[in-house]
């Protein structure tokens, strides 16, 4: 692939001699591929593209049963032992696992099927590219077989909280003739183990389904394909209304025989499409609600309609009604347990509740959603958000995985037993055949994809996590760093040091102590906008006055919501003095006097934290400038942009979130540095 940007990390950018000339490059690719729209030819081609780039050695690809020593040979197990014979070791593979062997004569790149081998091709190539020759032989397993993408793209081509363009996907109401786009997507999302897409926005318009949509859905899952991406579509629950039926009720026999039939046409064009995303009976969508049936009842509507093909549905837990502030117990964190516990058991097997990390919405830090200790008897599988919705849009430098590692590393002690998170999802904890996660990406037509370049970082580490979330963030950052930007160890230094503080200094600048992120959550869910928390329905409170904040959200006083954890955790969060300082306005409602464990009182870690956040966002610009001449001076340049943005964006952050708490406490910063004095 030409080197326009749009490679980002899978670039295959030329290697100085010194790191190689001790590797026997192989000489030749075998790619046992079954047919030439198959991963494992991809795979072929990705490998000879790899060794051009990596060390300028043109090699040739053969398709057919030759001497395989000093090649790489790439396939299914299945057909490199009918071609070769039984191997010797046989690899324990799980569904899109690969086998990897760089030792003896030959490279073995063995996929559990054909999407498999072309992961594990991935795997070889980023190993060569960081200059990493050692001799290496092992199976790779995903944790879990949902690994997703979710997009927003709206039929028009603009996408909700995109902030990297107009959709590659979409315009004017259908699909676009051009889908190169796609295609190098799914090459990126192939290169992290990704294996499904919905294409489409959670906010769904019925007018995917028209016969001409579902031809252009066909042609984009043909461009996708070749890298072993499955597409999958968000529906509109009324759309059976909305092409000429008197209802949209989930158990009336013209909707069941309404839905059997698009599918049916959707499988016509689309035969191995991964299934639907329903976002139903939230912030206006419709939904089963409206005929007193239940969020089951409508998730297995469209479960039974794809079991035949081998679909699923991936059913959102993001439900909740609007409340009122001045009734103390109400709480949308609780909607999700309340609406979806007692539907355990009630959902067909091909189902998988797909639920944010959080009780509320992505906000820079929240407990684990307990609905995750909840539903055992149902699928679950964890909703990230990859693009920076209340995180800065991609303006700011929020290198996620840390985040995400708060929630997917959480143990929630169901019946007094390890219950981590990522052991949910994967299905083992309660034993259930399907689970993962879904990353809302919004990429688009930008030629950084997501709208800057360090941002990518979080696209490729979602991936890497999806396929095993026990991995640790900062190196996959750093295999990051290396395939994007080369192995100048300044450069890997500086982009570690700056990507790791970064979350942490956000929250530094915006929300602390658990308060949500103090983003305008009224229109753009970006800058601050303290007052706009409070005096709504959305029910994002902090309840803050002038000698008091937090919500209360305990059992004995408050709105309940500890009490929806299993009983560990609850009595954690119950307890003020075991909660954590970085929860405690999450789950408690306290004077600004208040100590935390780290002897601060709660208003002035709200200054200090602001102060020294800001000051951290100074140092990135820093550490950036010492990069110059080090990295091509066009992704430079952007990247200092960006910097030199946050750095001041930082400071009006810090400056009217101490003033707003200020004025409304009168409490004076002890350093003097809030407000007049
Ligand atoms: O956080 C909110 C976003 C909406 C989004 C919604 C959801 C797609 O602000 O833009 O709608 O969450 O996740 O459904």
């Amino acid at each position: 692939a030409a080197d326009n940007g749009l490679s980002a990390w899978v670039r295959y950018a030329p290697l100085a001699n010194s790191h190689h000339f001790h590797y026997a490059i192989p000489s030749k690719i075998v790619a046992l591929n079954t047919t030439e729209t198959s991963p494992v030819y991809t795979a072929g081609q990705e490998l000879q593209d790899g060794l051009q780039g990596i060390f300028g050695k043109q090699v040739t690809v053969e398709h057919a049963k030759c001497p395989a020593a000093s090649s790489v040979v790439i396939g299914t197990v299945d057909e490199y032992t009918k071609v070769y014979g039984k191997l010797q070791n046989s690899p324990e593979l799980v569904e899109d696992g690969f086998w990897l062997s760089t030792k003896g004569s030959e490279v073995q790149i063995l996929g559990q099927n054909e999407r498999a081998a072309l992961y594990g091709a991935f795997e070889y190539l980023s190993m060569l590219a960081q200059g990493n020759f050692s001799q290496v032989a092992y199976a790779s397993n995903p944790s879990a077989p949902i690994r997703w993408i979710n997009q927003w793209d709206n039929m028009d081509g603009s996408i909700e909280r995109g902030y990297g363009g107009q959709s590659i996907f979409f315009s004017n109401g259908t699909i676009v003739q051009n889908l190169t786009r796609a295609t190098e997507y799914a090459r990126l999302l192939a290169s992290v183990g990704i294996n499904g897409i919905i294409v489409n926005n959670v906010n769904a318009n019925s007018s995917l389904l028209n016969e001409t949509n579902i031809i252009g859905l066909g042609r984009i899952a043909d461009a996708m394909r070749p890298y072993g991406v499955r597409i999958g579509i968000s529906l509109d629950f009324a759309s059976p209304m909305e092409y000429g039926l008197p209802t949209f009720d989930p158990l009336d026999p013209s909707v069941i025989e309404w839905w059997t039939n698009k599918t049916e046409a959707l499988y016509q064009q689309v035969p191995d499409m991964a299934g639907y995303l329903v976002k139903a009976d939230s912030e206006g969508q419709p939904g089963p609600l409206t005929y007193n049936r239940t969020l089951a009842q409508g998730g297995n509507l469209f479960a039974k309609a794809l079991q035949p093909y081998g679909g699923i549905v991936m059913f959102r837990a993001f439900v909740y009604n609007q409340l009122n502030e001045s009734d103390w117990r109400a709480d949308r964190a609780n909607a999700a347990v309340d609406f979806f516990k007692p539907l355990d058991g009630e959902f067909d097997d091909n189902v998988v509740v797909q639920i944010k990390y959080g009780p509320i919405d992505f906000q820079v830090r929240e407990p684990t959603s307990p609905l995750f200790a909840n539903l055992h008897k149902t699928s679950t599988a964890i909703e990230l958000e990859i693009t920076q919705e209340y995180l800065g849009q991609q303006c700011h430098l929020v290198y996620l995985p840390p985040l995400w590692k708060t929630v997917l590393d959480f143990d929630l002690r169901v019946d007094n037993k390890s219950s981590i998170v990522r052991n949910i999802i994967s299905g083992q904890r309660f034993n259930r055949p399907l689970g993962g996660s879904a990353g809302v990406a919004n990429v688009g037509t930008n030629t950084t994809w997501l709208g800057s370049i360090l941002s990518q970082s979080n696209l490729y580490a979602y991936g890497r996590l999806a396929w095993q979330p026990a991995q640790d963030p900062e190196s996959i950052l750093q295999d990051w760093i290396r395939l994007t930007f080369g192995l100048d160890t300044n450069v890997l230094n500086a982009i570690t040091q700056m990507s790791m503080e970064s979350w942490p200094a956000y929250e530094n600048y915006s929300g602390n102590l658990g308060i949500q992120t103090l983003t305008d959550i009224l229109y753009t869910h970006y800058g601050p906008n303290p007052q706009s928390q409070d005096g709504n329905g959305w029910g994002q409170w902090t309840r803050a006055d002038h000698l008091t904040i937090g919500m209360d959200r305990t059992v004995t006083n408050g709105t309940g919501f500890s009490g929806q954890y299993p009983p560990e955790v609850a009595s954690m969060y119950e307890d003020i003095a075991t909660t954590p300082d970085n929860l405690l306005l999450w789950f408690h409602h306290v004077n600004y006097t208040h100590p935390l464990h780290s002897g601060e009182t709660v208003i002035q870690h709200f200054y200090n934290a602001h102060y020294s956040g800001a000051l951290t966002a100074q140092t990135f610009l820093q550490l950036w400038q010492t990069l110059k001449g080090k990295i091509d001076p066009e992704r430079y340049e952007e990247v200092l942009f960006r910097l030199t943005y946050q750095a001041g964006h930082s400071i009006v952050w810090r400056d009217a979130i101490t003033n707003f708490y200020n004025n409304l406490s009168g409490i004076p910063d002890e350093a003097q540095r809030v407000g007049h004095h």
